[in-house]
């Protein structure tokens, strides 16, 4: 069988049906079950007053935007990997203790993000972008996270607060580089068949931030300029625990600011959102955003 490349009509009649799916999905939960996928008509209306008033619009994105494209969250269930909790391999504390295992759960991260695609909620973001640009507003996507779907989904300038697992970058001298080749997927690597600086031989790691390490301060940058006098903050599955993206909600309302969250769960940042869309990211989206 002759396999050929998919076009843009392919793409785009995929993407009309998962958006007609999410919206059909969308009436089906609010009827049936609506205490897990919820928000009511009124919120709707007035939230989407508040988006066409909208000036300048920021989204901030973390890992439950990625969950129904079948990528494993952080935290809750899907956080483990081989018994290990996944946050206790983000640190560089674990990488210096056994980089070969950091890096196995970095490939084996990597390979279920190559065999993904983005889900109606990237696209809903891709089209809002879309939308919003061709009103003249302002519009910025920051995301927690590093596999790439938003970029797969065609958003663009896409503010990677926490790097990229497609990247790595050389312990010794900084030098950023693509993904390693060839894909390790052993376990217990020796160090010396790790990933190695194309310039240097030196131990690469992957490109992300850890905790106990600052964002890159160009991205900070980026993120308090698309906060800093936001009207509206959209907050797509994050827990909301981890700084400093943690911190963007209250910012925002603090300054007057509109927040909409759409999280399967309630997070320490409900109580500064004027909006909150119960239920899944993909779903909701394109019924809350109208597209
Ligand atoms: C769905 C869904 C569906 C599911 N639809 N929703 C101030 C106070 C206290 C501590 C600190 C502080 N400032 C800094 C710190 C230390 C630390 C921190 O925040 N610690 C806290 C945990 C206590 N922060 C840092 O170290 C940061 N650096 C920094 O601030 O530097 C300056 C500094 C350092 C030290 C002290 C003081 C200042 C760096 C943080 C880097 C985080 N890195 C990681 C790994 C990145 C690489 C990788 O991916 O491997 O980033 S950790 C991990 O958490 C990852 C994620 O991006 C991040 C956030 O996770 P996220 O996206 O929220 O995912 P989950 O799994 O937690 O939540 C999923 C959500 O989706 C849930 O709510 C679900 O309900 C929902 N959901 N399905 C919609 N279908
Ligand atoms: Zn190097």
């Amino acid at each position: 069988m002759k396999l050929r490349r998919a076009t843009r009509q392919d793409t785009s009649m995929r993407r009309n049906w998962a958006y007609g799916l999410a919206l059909k999905l969308a009436r089906v939960y609010m009827d049936r079950s609506g205490q897990r996928c919820s928000f009511a008509g009124s919120q709707l209306e007035e939230f989407t007053s508040v988006l066409e008033a909208a000036h300048k619009v920021t989204v901030l994105s973390g890992a439950g935007i990625s969950a129904e494209s079948g990528i494993p969250t952080f935290r809750g269930a899907g956080g483990l990997w081989r018994n290990f909790d996944a946050t206790e391999l983000a640190t560089p504390y674990a990488f210096a203790a056994n980089p070969s295992l950091v890096w196995e759960f970095y490939h084996y991260r990597r390979c279920i993000v190559a065999a993904a695609a983005p889900n109606a909620g990237h696209y809903a973001l891709e089209a809002l972008q879309r939308k919003c640009e061709q009103q003249g507003k302002l519009f910025t996507l920051l995301t927690q996270n590093i596999d790439g779907l938003h970029a797969k989904a065609g958003s663009s300038n896409v503010v990677e607060l926490h790097g990229s697992m497609w990247r790595t970058r050389c312990c010794h001298c900084n030098n950023i580089q693509g993904a390693p080749e060839p894909m390790a997927k052993e376990a217990n690597i020796p160090s010396m068949q790790l990933p190695r600086c194309k310039l240097c031989n030196g131990l690469l790691r992957p490109h992300v931030v850890w905790f106990g390490e600052c964002l890159e301060v160009e991205t900070m940058e980026c993120a308090h300029n698309a906060l800093e006098d936001c009207d509206l903050l959209l907050v797509i599955g994050t827990s909301a625990v981890v700084q400093p993206a943690a911190g963007f909600a209250p910012l925002v309302k603090a300054h007057g600011g509109a927040v909409a969250e759409f999280n399967t769960e309630d997070t320490p940042i409900s109580d500064n959102c004027r909006f909150k869309f119960h239920g899944p990211a993909a779903v909701m989206l394109p019924a809350a955003l109208g597209i």
